[in-house]
C-alpha cells in the first residue's frame, strides 16, 4: 500500500495516523501538489493529498473515503462503530473537524495572496467558521473522554489534526484560551505515538 502525501498537509496526516494506531505497513510517498513535477494528477484528478494506491492497484481519495477503506482491512482498533447510524454520527464529528481544517486551510491561502488580491474579510469569515466550529465541537465533546463512545474513533482523530494544524498555522489564534474545553482532550491525543510520530515540520 502507498499513500501519497505531504507533510504538512492535515488530511494526510489523519490517515497517517489512522495507519500508525491500525500498525498498517504502508510507503509514504511525499509528493507537494504545489510543485511542477507532482505525480498526484495522474493518481487524483482534483490534483490532491492525500491519495492512498491500494496493493490491488485501485485508488482511493478523499481522506474520509481512504479512511473508510482502511477500516475494511479489519486491522484493529476499529475507528468507526458497526452499527450504521453510529458510524454516521463518527462521520459527523469527522466532517466537522475537517471542516475547521478546511477553513484554517482557505484562510492559509488567503493570506498568502499578493497584496491587493487579499480578502481580510475572507480571511475574518473562514476564522468565524474556524470559531464556531470548535465552539460546537467543545459543546459536544463536554466533558468527557472521547466524541463518540467510549473508545477513540475516526471522528477523535480528525478532530485532534484539525487543532495540531490550527497550532501549526494560526498560533495566534488562542484556540485554548477560547475553548478551553478542548485542552485536555487535545493533551490526550498529542501525547498518542502516532500523533507524536506524524508532527508536521514547521514552515
Ligand atoms: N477533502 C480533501 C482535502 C484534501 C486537500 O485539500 N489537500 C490539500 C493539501 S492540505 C491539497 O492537496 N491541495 C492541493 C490543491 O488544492 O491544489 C481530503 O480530505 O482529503
Amino acid at each position: 500500500m502507498k499513500l501519497l502525501a505531504s507533510l504538512t498537509s492535515p488530511y494526510a496526516r489523519k490517515i497517517r495516523i489512522i495507519l500508525a494506531e491500525k500498525a498498517l505497513p504502508f510507503e509514504l510517498v511525499i509528493d507537494s501538489p504545489w510543485e511542477a513535477n507532482t505525480r498526484v494528477p495522474e493518481l487524483n484528478p482534483l490534483g490532491k493529498v492525500p491519495v492512498l494506491v491500494a496493493d490491488s492497484g485501485e485508488t482511493f481519495f478523499d481522506s474520509p473515503v481512504i479512511a473508510g477503506y482502511l477500516e475494511t482491512l479489519g486491522a484493529p482498533p476499529a475507528l468507526l462503530p458497526g452499527d450504521a447510524l453510529d458510524a454516521v454520527r463518527v462521520r459527523q464529528t469527522e466532517a466537522l473537524a475537517d471542516g475547521v481544517t478546511d477553513a484554517a486551510v482557505t484562510a492559509l491561502l488567503e493570506s498568502r495572496r499578493p497584496d491587493g488580491e487579499r480578502s481580510a474579510r475572507e480571511i475574518a469569515r473562514q476564522r468565524d467558521k474556524i470559531d464556531r466550529g470548535l465552539a460546537e465541537l467543545e459543546r459536544r465533546l463536554d466533558d468527557r473522554h472521547w466524541f463518540n463512545g467510549g473508545a477513540m474513533m475516526l471522528g477523535d482523530i480528525a478532530v485532534g489534526v484539525a487543532l495540531g494544524y490550527l497550532d501549526l498555522r494560526f498560533p495566534d489564534l488562542d484556540w485554548r484560551g477560547r475553548h478551553p474545553g478542548l485542552v485536555p482532550f487535545a493533551e490526550r491525543v498529542f501525547a498518542r505515538e502516532s500523533f507524536v510520530g506524524t508532527r508536521p515540520p514547521a514552515g
